[in-house]
């Protein structure tokens, strides 16, 4: 059995062990795990080259831990739960016995569709449970899934599909988001335009749309699948056998390809998520988050599958049809432990207490937090209207490139302070380091988060390009993994993130390189040099600012904003359009030609009574001018 621990000294102690013996605590929680073979070596690392390697020598495949090993005790409790987006459509829900069935059959569809161990397959999916079983899947015999978030233009996808030589993809006809309709199939066939490796597309026919099939190329799901054996032994992997792909932002250039290896990822998703919710037998999770990012995969699908949970998936989004939804949700299921994006807790804040009138929360056990910092307000309102008042908020911090939560309380456990992460979770050493590199020690400092030692869900590196991986993360500072983001240490060791010292951006819980967002704006013919940055907003969290310069007359300045909006719309995602566009006659650079963002970032915020020192602009009047046209369009 995977240990859970039951008491803030229980904690400690586990913490303490996980310290000084890291490879035996993490070797007693992979004995609750099923393997073909044992392991040789629990760890083999270094931050230098880097290298981690954890279990080494060991084989097993993820579903048999998934599904398999449920079958005999479990296989008639449910395993997914479906919300579809309109709440009037028919609720779906799978027992484990037929997860096994519908990964099995689709185990063999691919298999006979020419993907082997090692292929990579691309999934562009609806909120749909097809999409876990296509994942499941593709981990059953050993390829690699990448799964791409819907919300995603061709052009992104494209780019995704490239970098990693997808063979297959795996999408839908479209999706309804609240009463936006989305044309999934459409966007898959303009993106397989500009992406060769594609040789088969497999389209779930979700919601009836009609669609174009390309003869020999295209194949119906449901068609496949009626032929299809629901037998298929699992292919042996090896611990570190890659299990998948999952693109994330980065400060400067294209999207990264964060690679996860099998049994690390599997043995910290499952820990994690029975540990930081002190999830019970029975219970109903719900994590809102999109199988498109990092919290689905490990929240909605691994983490909760591993451990024989209900896990309950939602389509929809929470504005739809009106915003008592959630509510709603949680009623309806009796939902036990919610986790959703501060994003969404100020989107809802703003309708009042109306929504949950005649609603009945009371199932609900736990509340989590995911994505962005939680501002103090948002989780008193979480944890008063939601949560009644006496259900712990776990406000979990953690990355793509980390697989699993790394810093957060313990549900019932760990005591609570509003907007602080709290503590590291075993097995996690942190690190706060000074803009010099030197290690803060002590209570009560404010630095750069890093890690110093390896945990087993952790990224092993970058889809081919491993020395972006090395430079992205362990060349900040030498022997350190560096997260990009800040924090602070309080006066009793709590852990409070105080967000991104990097060129990323999260709006709304979504993770943004700031520099793709200047490239997709370059592209429009108007605008020559452009720079982006975020800035405080009310719901957002962060919103995009950007500052652009145009090398010709264009005869309505808004329209050419708008256009540039709606091109960024085009080349990445609605969600990634600029909230404002300020066209600037120049922009402030140093002599060596950077531009100075930190100025930019302050004139965005509207703090501008302190830029600090512009000496080393080639021209400081430059700043004045942007000042003041913020001033016009704020
Ligand atoms: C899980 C996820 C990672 C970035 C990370 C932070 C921010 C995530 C929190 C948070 C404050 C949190 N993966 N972040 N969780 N900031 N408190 N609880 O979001 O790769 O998409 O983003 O998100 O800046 O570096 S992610």
């Amino acid at each position: 059995m995977l240990p859970q621990i039951s008491s803030f000294s229980e904690y400690q102690d586990a913490y303490l062990r996980s310290i000084s013996q890291p490879e035996m605590f993490w070797e007693e929680i992979a004995q609750a795990f099923e393997w073909r073979k044992p392991w040789e070596q629990t760890l083999n690392w270094n931050f230098t080259e880097p290298k981690i390697e954890w279990f080494a020598g060991g084989k097993l495949n993820i579903t048999e831990n998934c599904i398999d090993r449920h079958l005999a005790n479990r296989g008639n409790q449910t395993a997914i739960i479906w919300e579809p987006n309109n709440p009037n459509d028919e609720v779906r829900k799978i027992t484990y016995s037929q997860l096994s069935e519908q990964v099995n059959k689709f185990s063999n569809v691919l298999q006979a569709k020419g993907v082997a161990k090692g292929d990579r397959v691309c999934i562009y999916m609806p909120m749909v449970p097809e999409a876990a079983i296509a994942m499941l899947a593709c981990a059953r015999i050993g390829a690699i899934h990448s799964v791409v978030f819907a919300g995603f233009s061709s052009t992104s996808l494209s780019d995704r599909i490239n970098d990693a030589a997808c063979k297959v993809l795996i999408t839908a006809d479209g999706m309804l988001r609240g009463e936006k309709k989305i044309d999934l199939k459409q966007i898959a066939d303009d993106a397989i335009k500009i992406s060769p490796s594609i040789e088969t597309c497999i389209v779930f026919d979700h919601k009836n749309f009609p669609i174009q099939m390309q003869n020999g190329r295209d194949f119906d799901w449901k068609e496949l699948m009626s032929t299809s054996s629901a037998i298929h032994e699992a292919t042996e992997m090896d611990s570190e056998d890659p299990l998948f792909i999952l693109y994330t932002s980065g400060s400067t250039g294209k999207p990264k390809g964060v690679l996860h290896t099998t049994a690390g990822y599997m043995i910290y998703t499952a820990y994690t998520f029975k540990n930081v919710f002190q999830y019970q037998e029975q219970e109903v999770f719900c994590c809102t988050a999109d199988i498109g990012w990092v919290t689905g995969h490990s929240y909605i699908v691994y983490g909760p599958l591993l451990n024989g949970a209900t896990t309950l998936m939602f389509e929809g989004i929470p504005s739809y049809p009106d915003p008592g939804r959630f509510w709603s949700l949680i009623e309806k299921h009796r939902i036990n432990i919610f986790y959703t994006a501060p994003t969404a807790i100020r989107a809802l804040e703003v309708f009042g207490t109306e929504p949950f009138e005649g609603k009945d929360l009371s199932s609900l056990r736990v509340l989590g937090s995911v994505g962005e910092p939680i501002n103090e307000e948002a989780w008193h309102w979480y944890h008063e209207n939601v949560g009644k008042g006496n259900c712990p908020i776990v406000d979990t911090w953690w990355q793509t490139e980390t697989g699993g939560i790394l810093i957060s309380p313990l549900a019932n456990i760990t005591p609570l302070k509003p907007a602080f992460a709290t503590l590291p979770l075993p097995g996690v050493q942190l690190a706060i380091l000074d803009e010099k590199g030197n290690e803060l020690h002590g209570n009560s400092i404010e630095g750069n988060l890093c890690i110093k030692f390896p945990w087993p869900g952790m990224a092993r590196s970058l889809y081919n390009d491993h020395e972006r991986f090395k430079s992205a993360y362990f060349s900040t500072y030498a022997n350190y993994y560096f997260t990009g983001d800040g924090c602070k240490k309080d006066e009793d060791g709590y852990i409070r993130i105080t967000g991104r010292v990097d060129d990323v951006i999260n709006v709304s819980g979504h993770r943004i390189g700031t520099g793709e967002v200047e490239d997709a704006i370059n592209e429009h013919g108007y605008i020559i040099e452009s720079a982006v940055v975020g800035f405080p907003h009310d719901i957002k969290g962060q919103g995009i600012w950007a500052f652009v310069i145009c090398d010709r007359e264009h005869h309505s300045y808004e329209e050419l904003c708008n256009e540039a909006k709606a091109h960024v719309g085009k080349v990445i995602g609605a969600f990634a359009r600029p909230d404002r566009i300020q066209v600037v006659k120049a922009l402030p650079k140093t002599r060596s030609g950077k531009i100075m963002r930190r100025i930019l970032r302050k004139i965005a915020e509207g703090d501008t009574s302190n830029l600090g020192d512009t000496s080393t602009l080639i021209d400081p009047s430059v700043v004045d001018l942007i000042k003041i046209g913020a001033e016009e369009i704020r």
